[in-house]
């Protein structure tokens, strides 16, 4: 009999160790709360760095006298550049002039709250010490350092998010090869496939990688790119986001791990995606992405990596104006940097980032914390909401100094003009259709001029 109670209580703790097992948590199916808690940093910072760095920034859009049309990155695809070769730029990546201080502190200076840098791109390359490649920083390149341990400390130490980019496509792991049956097979590269028989290897490789990530540098997002290759899965997303999740339940990550790019707009109802952001790229959707959380993400010039002939800069004027675009559909900007193989941001990336700081330290917290504007765009520029307050930001100074707004003038307490010069009361009429402010004399100097519309 004592034998039989002892066989019943080892099966029983046999079967409670068996438990957590079998009720592995489906972070897809999060609930409302627990996610609002999770985004909610996310939701608030509203404006990032995109960094893209690796090895394509020592060619920088030109290899053996041809300059590339595209993007600097994809220059191993666009000139069909053969691994072996490629491979090369490693001996020439020394980024001695890399100081992490200083990237994050202008960062910090152009009012950004989070870092996205490539941890891997699509070329395979690892800008950490990886243990399971030697194509990496420390074990290929006569730096020989892990360039993203002291960006994750600096980021810590000086208070911003931490966040990084890492491609499910490698046109360096040997699972995966170009297509010679490609339409267009110069561009050979971009029409990536796998052996079939080597795919559970990469995956694992990846997941190895992505602890590895996990583990020395603690990313709050995980940015995925590179899955629109034929045999990435949704379902092989979904498995990816629950192996992250289980590793660090607060981590972000976007719609890029799945297939759910196409498809923004359903991205997380019901989980028929997994992710928790949809990521338009160099574009601004006319209305936003209402009901889901979103990041615009876009260059500063026409090139994420470097490229050093690339002098297609977009104004200051509108870098400020997407950012509030952008939050007054209620999304995030994620603006790039792509530095040079010393380790040098573009002089140019960095005038426009000082200046975008100049106008973020006057008007920032009305960008921080806000939510979609709610009304429609005006003609002359745009409304964000924070709180009980409306602002209104001023793209076209109106010659009659007339703004007009859909807001009745007996529901305004008090509207006025703010800034780092300016800060004074205005004049509001009552029309029909709302009310109209009446903007000062002289118009204001700043880039985009912040107007505060109090209610009652
Ligand atoms: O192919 C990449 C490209 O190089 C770059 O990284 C951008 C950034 O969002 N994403 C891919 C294209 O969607």
């Amino acid at each position: 009999m004592k034998c039989f109670y002892q066989i019943i209580l080892v099966i029983t703790l046999l079967l409670l160790l068996a438990i957590p097992s079998c009720t592995q948590t489906d972070y897809l199916n999060e609930s409302q709360p627990d996610r609002d808690a999770r985004m909610k940093w996310w939701r608030d910072a509203r404006f990032g760095m995109f960094i893209h760095w690796g090895l394509y920034a020592v060619p920088a859009g030109e290899y053996k006298g041809e300059r590339v049309k595209g993007i600097g990155e994809w220059i191993q695809a666009s000139l069909n550049i053969p691994c072996d070769e490629y491979e090369q730029f490693a001996k020439q990546f020394n980024p001695v002039k890399y100081d992490p201080a200083e990237w994050v502190s202008l960062a910090k200076q152009a009012g950004m709250k989070y870092l996205v840098i490539t941890s891997k791109h699509h070329d395979g390359f690892s800008l950490w010490d990886s243990d399971v490649s030697d194509y990496d920083v420390v074990d290929s390149t006569p730096y020989g350092k892990d360039l993203l341990v002291p960006l994750s400390q600096e980021c810590k130490k000086q208070g911003i998010k931490f966040c990084v980019y890492h491609s499910i496509l490698d046109w360096h792991h040997p699972s995966q090869y170009v297509d010679p049956e490609a339409d267009n097979p110069l561009r050979g590269h971009s029409r990536n496939k796998i052996h079939a028989d080597k795919k559970a290897d990469y995956v694992k490789y990846m997941k190895t990688q992505l602890k590895e990530l996990v583990n020395k540098v603690d990313p709050a997002v995980l940015w995925f790119d590179g899955e629109w290759v034929e045999w990435w899965t949704e379902e092989d997303g979904k498995n990816l986001y629950n192996y992250l999740r289980s590793m660090k339940p607060e981590m972000i990550i976007n719609n890029r791990v799945g297939k759910g790019r196409k498809g923004m707009e359903g991205l997380s109802k019901g989980a028929e995606y997994a992710g928790d952001f949809g990521t338009p790229e160099q574009q601004i959707p006319a209305k936003g992405l209402p009901g889901v959380d979103w990041e615009s993400c876009m260059t500063m010039n026409d090139t994420w990596g470097y490229k050093y002939f690339d002098d297609n800069w977009k104004s200051t004027e509108t870098l400020i104006q997407n950012i509030i675009d952008i939050a007054s559909k209620g999304g995030n900007y994620l603006l790039n940097i792509g530095p040079t193989a010393e380790g040098l941001i573009p002089e140019e990336s960095v005038i426009h980032l000082k200046e975008i700081g100049n106008w973020m330290d006057a008007f920032g917290e009305t960008i921080y914390e806000s939510s979609a504007s709610p009304f429609e765009k005006p003609d002359w520029g745009r409304f964000i909401q924070k709180d009980d307050k409306i602002h209104a930001y001023v793209f076209d100074w109106p010659e009659n100094r007339k703004l007009a707004v859909p807001l009745a003038a007996d529901k305004i307490k008090r509207a006025l003009i703010i800034g780092k010069f300016d800060a004074e009361l205005l004049k509001v009429e009552s029309i029909v259709e709302g009310s109209i402010i009446h903007l000062p004399e002289f118009k204001s100097i700043e880039i985009v001029p912040v107007i505060v519309i109090e209610q009652k």
